[in-house]
């Protein structure tokens, strides 16, 4: 299992720039909305420090790549379709494009910081990217409201004023947003609405709707064309706006982050994705040196570009993942590739789950772990932490 990004928000504000920038793909992009009609799947990267320096070693990696002790450990991003206002009601692209995002465990919403595109992504000036971060919220909290009326309507019809659980009927319901009746229950007990569905009213029903949305749809803001003027003004009022300190708001440049990409590709430059500065190794056109040294400036005020931060952010702090090396703790593994592995885990994972994601076998024949720095012996039971070195010692 890997991870699935999903990018998100209306038509135009650079959603396919930011995934072909990140994978390095060639997804069309335009100034027009719905340039993006069905959802494409690449591989991206996240950062994670390498492990085996500590080992006085270099890894040999499989999955991703490393460079200069850094790991780009593979993630899966999808690039949606944009999402107009009513898209619940079926407008643009509609539900089709809502049921694509259950398929990804975490968003990025990009958000045009530039105020160049209206709300339908057609061109325009001064629109409030405000505007775009409520609308997408409503807009899926609408979605969400819709499924769960259903669910409350069935509960109702189905047990009138028998005893039954509300909570089991809406996971049921709701199951396509991969919640359970626990944790359905713990949302109902955190707004105190009681469990009596025939007693909420619209506001109680909407909170409760925001609230599923909110805990099985993490976000990340990337607050994309940061490198013009108008964004980093709106960068500035949203980031002190109290109404939105709640948020992880990314400022980030796709434009900039393909460029270096591209010329670090033709030996232009050299530049390790993600990081705050690059450096002119090639022959450079004068046209060239002046686009890169305006985005030198941009990527040394921002520490980067903002495309890696935010995949990172979306990972490693909204979801709370673990990057875990696969390790051994007598020498070297037996195919001779060190550190061959990097993989990202949920929040909390065990050995045990360790184990199970490497295989089911090794998950049934599991001893216990090695923590590969200090040489101890780790039960079954015991939760990995983020950079973790772990060999699975398993009878199978
Ligand atoms: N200045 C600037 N422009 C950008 C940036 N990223 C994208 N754009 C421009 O924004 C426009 C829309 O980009 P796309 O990547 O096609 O946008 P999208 O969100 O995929 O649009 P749809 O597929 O229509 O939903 C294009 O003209 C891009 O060149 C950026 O970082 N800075
Ligand atoms: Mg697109």
């Amino acid at each position: 299992m890997s991870y699935r990004i999903g990018l998100v928000g209306k038509p135009s504000v650079g959603k396919s720039t930011f995934f072909n920038a990140a994978t390095m793909n060639d997804v069309p992009e335009g100034a027009y909305p719905f340039t993006t009609i069905d959802p494409s799947v690449g591989e991206a990267y996240v950062r994670v420090e390498c492990a085996a320096p500590e080992f006085d070693r270099s890894c040999t990696p499989e999955t991703g790549f490393c460079r200069d002790e850094t790991r780009f450990v593979p993630t899966k991003l999808v690039d949606v379709a944009g999402l107009i206002p009513g898209a619940h009601e079926g407008n643009g692209l509609g539900n089709q494009f809502l049921t694509d995002l259950n398929e990804t465990d975490v968003l990025v919403h990009v958000v045009d910081f530039s105020g160049t595109t209206d709300a339908e992504g057609e061109p325009t000036e001064g629109h409030d990217p405000r505007e775009d971060i409520d609308f997408l919220e409503t807009e899926l909290d609408m979605w969400y409201l819709e499924i769960l009326e259903k669910g409350i309507d069935k509960f109702e019809g189905r047990y009138g004023g028998e005893e039954a659980d509300i909570e089991v009927e809406l996971a049921e319901q709701m199951s396509a947003f991969r919640i359970n009746k626990d944790e359905v229950k713990r949302l109902i007990l955190r707004l105190d609405l009681g469990f009596e569905p025939a007693e909420w009213d619209v506001e109680d029903r909407e909170a409760l709707a925001r609230e599923i949305r909110k805990e099985t749809k993490p976000m990340v803001i990337a607050a994309n064309k940061m490198d013009t003027p108008a964004a980093r003004t709106n960068y500035e009022a949203i980031t002190t706006d109290p109404e939105y300190e709640h948020l992880t708001i990314v400022p980030a440049s796709a434009h900039a982050e393909k460029a270096l990409k591209r010329a670090d590709e033709q030996g232009a430059i050299e530049y390790r994705p993600g990081d705050g500065d690059f450096e002119i190794v090639g022959d450079l056109s004068s046209d060239q040196e002046a686009g890169l040294s305006q985005i030198g400036e941009f990527v040394r005020e921002f520490d980067g570009t903002g495309v890696q931060r935010a995949l990172e952010a979306a990972l490693f702090e909204e979801l709370d993942a673990i990057a875990v090396f696969p390790g051994s703790a007598n020498g070297d593994p037996e195919d001779g590739k060190f550190m061959r592995d990097c993989f990202v885990l949920p929040e909390s994972s065990t050995t045990e789950d360790f184990a199970y994601f490497l295989h089911s076998d090794i998950g049934d024949g599991l001893l216990h772990g090695i923590d590969c720095r200090s040489n101890r012996q780790v039960g079954a039971g015991h939760e990995l932490s983020h950079r973790d070195v772990i060999e699975i010692v398993s009878t199978n």
